[in-house]
């Protein structure tokens, strides 16, 4: 754990909501896929909550976020509204990219969630040319790419880290490294000993941090947003936490041999809401009751989102070729 002192309660609390509205989000996906009301392919970040609440408390609204196929996280800790986003997943006109990008498409620029992609790396660069814009635009906007260790392997990724030192860009890559590109381990793949040591070669700092304390991820990040900020330049953020479920879908997968269950029961051990719920309450910040009422009114929030999503109209037919840039 970091050697900095505690981050006052608010912000504490602030990132604990954070990772269990995603994890709540989450975990009713998981309830009511099976439904097959949601008909989009669905990638859950359970267990991965830390890197999205930590980094996106560091960041200010109008500071831009750049998702992945994995975007519920990303969305929802920027601050993405959370009707438009069943409503998107129900496949409804009200949804957040009007019903016709499901799961993998989240956005909401009003919150600087600029979008979100089923190309693997594919918004590293728009990080990087957002960061490019609010740097020729004379604004002090930070902009984060989120991408998963596969996405390293992308040549683009590179190009990316490259442009952005050369140009200085205010722009944080953050690797959510969960030690596996769909089945594939990153031990089969790459070398290298971290992520982060990617960026030595283009000049980019970096720091990988254990991705299921949100009170290390914060405060790395937060150094790299003020860096940023103030002109100092990219960096690159790797944290390394685990998927618990499987690539896509509510299930677990052990029957693929993969993994093993054993594997994942010492990550779920680490599980990072619980490790800040039990901090609350060791050092009594926060008491049970407290908790207990705010997941409460987040569990009220989702059904209402998911009435509200089932209450709205599909797109009509002749909506299907709008909104295509
Ligand atoms: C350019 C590209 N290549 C391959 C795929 C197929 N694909 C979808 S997800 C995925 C694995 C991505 O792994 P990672 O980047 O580590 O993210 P994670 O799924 O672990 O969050 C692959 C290969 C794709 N969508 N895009």
């Amino acid at each position: 754990m970091t050697q900095n002192p505690l981050p006052s309660k608010e912000i504490l609390l602030e990132l604990y909501r954070r990772m269990l509205l995603i994890r709540e989000v989450e975990e009713k996906i998981v309830q009511v896929y099976p439904q097959q009301e949601i008909r989009c392919p669905t990638h859950l970040s359970i267990g991965q909550e830390a890197a999205a609440s930590g980094v996106t408390t560091a960041l200010r609204r109008d500071d831009y976020v750049f998702g992945t196929h994995r975007c519920h996280s990303h969305y929802l800790a920027k601050g993405g509204d959370l009707k438009q986003m069943f409503s998107e997943l129900y496949g409804r006109a009200n949804g957040c990219a009007k019903g016709k990008g499901g799961s993998m498409h989240l956005v909401d620029p009003s919150q600087g969630m600029m979008g979100s992609s089923a190309i693997v790396g594919g918004t590293i660069p728009l990080a990087a040319g957002a960061a490019l814009a609010a740097k020729m635009q004379g604004t002090d906007r930070v902009a984060v790419a989120f991408f998963g260790d596969g996405a390293t392997e992308e040549g683009v990724f590179h190009e990316s880290l490259n442009f952005a030192a050369l140009k200085k860009l205010p722009v944080i890559f953050v690797c959510e490294n969960n030690f596996f590109a769909t089945h594939t381990p990153l031990s089969a793949r790459q070398v290298i000993a971290s992520i982060a040591d990617h960026g030595k070669i283009y000049g980019v700092p970096g720091a990988a941090v254990e991705g299921v304390n949100v009170i290390d991820v914060y405060q790395t990040a937060a150094e790299m947003v003020a860096r940023a900020r103030t002109g100092g330049g990219p960096s690159i953020l790797e944290c390394r936490a685990y998927r618990w479920k499987e690539h896509v879908g509510h299930n677990y997968d052990f029957h693929l041999g993969y993994r093993t269950k054993e594997e994942l029961d010492a990550w779920i051990n680490r599980c990072p809401v619980c490790f800040i719920e039990k901090l609350f309450l060791e050092k009594k910040l926060v008491s049970e009751n407290e908790l207990g009422g705010i997941r409460a009114s987040i569990r009220g929030a989702i059904d209402d989102a998911i009435a509200f999503a089932k209450a709205s109209p599909f797109p009509e037919p002749e909506d299907m070729m709008t909104e295509i840039y």
